[in-house]
């Protein structure tokens, strides 16, 4: 891996390094391929993506990193790609920004529900979710998690992170 591809603010931002179905620095809930590094039909052209497989989990697939060093009052931007495994058939597919303080405790969020993404297997590029880190946040968690039926089908697929932050009102000072 070369160092380029750590520099930034979300580590392994499209899941080209991993250890088969395990992506590093991306934690998983739970831990028996709920969330699953796929080596085929990636949309950044590394070979790989997340996948929150419908078939595996029969409850709830997570996966999620935290981003240290936040500090209040910057405004940040995660864009990716999405899409699906059809038929998939798992639901509430959601991209979560978490904001945690010092105790790891959530203190808000925001959400995008990506329901309407994860049906079809043509990637929707571009897509966003952004919020403002608010007093006392000190980390955070970018996540993605869906519910899966028992007997569930097919995944929803992710792909192609940057996570930005610029200063309110400023300049970007950082990028992925
Ligand atoms: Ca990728
Ligand atoms: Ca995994």
């Amino acid at each position: 891996m070369s160092l380029a591809e750590y520099t930034g603010l979300l580590l392994n931002p499209g899941f080209a390094h991993g250890n088969v179905l395990d992506a590093d620095f991306w934690t998983e809930h739970p831990t028996t391929e709920d969330a699953g590094r796929e080596g085929w039909g990636s949309d950044d052209g590394d070979g790989y993506l997340m996948a929150l497989p419908a078939y595996k989990s029969g409850t709830f697939g997570a996966f999620y990193q935290d981003v240290p060093g936040v500090k209040p009052g910057f405004r940040y931007t995660l864009t990716f790609s999405a899409a699906g495994e059809p038929p998939y058939n798992g639901s509430n597919v959601t991209a979560r920004l978490i904001w945690l303080n010092n105790a790891m405790t959530p203190i808000a969020s925001t959400t995008k529900d990506l329901d309407a993404y994860v049906n079809a297997w043509e990637w929707t590029r571009g897509l966003t979710v952004e919020s403002i880190s608010p007093e006392g946040a000190t980390r955070l968690r970018v996540q993605f998690d869906a519910e899966s039926p028992v007997n569930g089908a097919a995944a929803a697929k992710f792909d192609a992170f940057t996570l930005t932050r610029i200063a309110i009102p400023g300049t970007l000072i950082a990028v992925r």
